[in-house]
């Protein structure tokens, strides 16, 4: 039992001391103005580091019809000189993807070595509601679309970099009747899914977050397991609260969560994060590691109107999930008796 667990199981705050995420000076770094091209926004983009050092962004663009599709924008430092597409990279093809009919939106980049590919999951948004489609590409100029590969409602995937067991990972935020929680489901091959589990629930009643939950970057690896980044939503009277808060999952079994943390780690404080199209929303949909292997740098959506850089180090946020997290089952079983 961690140090933090209260003995009757009642909920207890966790003090918060240091910041583990700083937000970049230079912060937004890439909006509307940025673009070659007439847009409304520009916000929720996936990362990564291509081999050449270059940090490459694929932002998620809202057009002035409201329809989304993806562009990429390219810089050496991740940071400013962004080289942005004269036009869109990754626009839905809604003749041969009927699944992408009113846009494409939030990517999640994975670079899988045994493929020599990025695989991309996006959501597709079709008459049917939002669902999760996969895409690959070796230089984010051409892509091979796979298609939808978890019908809606669905969102908030990402693929895991190497197979587990065997098998292809893919996680993912079903809608169904027990909730908007995070599931991974397994597949041989990239396009049959199955092995359904769902590996973190949201939490009830008033917690950050409760009712709804999604992951935010893909899976981080690191020895001690798959660190989660992820977003809950809170609803109050005024809306929606977007924050960010970490889970810890089994390298080997990804389903198994050994740590969560009951505080949120990140929320909307800047000017830019709480007031735009969406209010109060920080939703990061990419990092990339630095080559000190320690600081990330965490790319989000800012109030759905920006992107902004927020940095991190590796094991400050490893260290405050061992003093600060529960075992998955005390959580739950914590969140259950509260709910009540
Ligand atoms: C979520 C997603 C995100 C968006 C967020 C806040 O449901 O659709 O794309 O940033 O809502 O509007």
């Amino acid at each position: 039992m961690n140090a933090n667990t209260p003995s009757d199981g009642s909920p207890q705050p966790t003090a918060q001391t240091v910041e583990l995420l700083h937000r970049h000076p230079s912060n937004p770094i890439l909006s509307s103005r940025d673009w070659p091209y007439p847009i409304n926004s520009v916000f929720n983009a996936g990362a990564t580091l291509l081999a050449d050092g270059t940090t490459l962004l694929l932002c998620r663009v809202e057009d002035r019809r409201g329809i989304s599709h993806l562009t990429a924008a390219r810089s050496p430092n991740g940071i400013n000189g962004w080289q942005v597409d004269p036009t869109p990279t990754f626009a839905s093809k809604p003749l041969e993807f009927p699944d992408e009919l009113w846009g494409v939106e939030d990517p999640r980049i994975t670079y899988v070595p045994e493929l020599k590919q990025y695989a991309i999951a996006y959501t597709s948004y079709s008459r049917g509601g939002p669902g999760v489609s996969l895409a690959m590409t070796t230089d984010f100029r051409s892509f091979e679309r796979y298609g939808v590969i978890m019908a809606p409602e669905d969102k908030d995937a990402a693929l895991l970099p190497r197979r587990i067991n065997g098998y292809w990972a893919l996680i993912h935020r079903p809608m169904t009747p027990l909730g908007a929680h995070i599931w991974i489901s397994y597949s041989p091959d990239l396009r049959y899914w199955g092995r359904h589990r769902m590996m973190l629930e949201a939490r009830r009643g008033a917690w950050w977050d409760a009712n709804k939950i999604g992951l935010c970057p893909p899976l981080i690896e690191t020895s001690e397991g798959w660190l989660a980044i992820y977003h809950g939503v809170h609803q109050n009277a005024s809306g929606a609260l977007y924050r960010l808060g970490l889970a810890l999952f089994e390298l080997d079994n990804p389903e198994n969560c050994i740590l969560r943390g009951d505080s949120w780690i990140f929320g909307p404080e800047a000017e830019y994060e709480r007031r735009g199209d969406v209010r109060d929303v920080v939703f990061p949909c990419g990092y990339t590691l630095s080559p000190d292997g320690d600081t990330l740098n965490i790319y989000y959506g800012a109030a759905d109107s920006c992107i902004a850089l927020a940095q991190a180090s590796l094991a400050e946020l490893l260290a405050w999930l061992k003093t600060n997290g529960h075992a998955a089952e005390e959580t739950i079983s914590t969140a259950a008796r509260s709910d009540r």
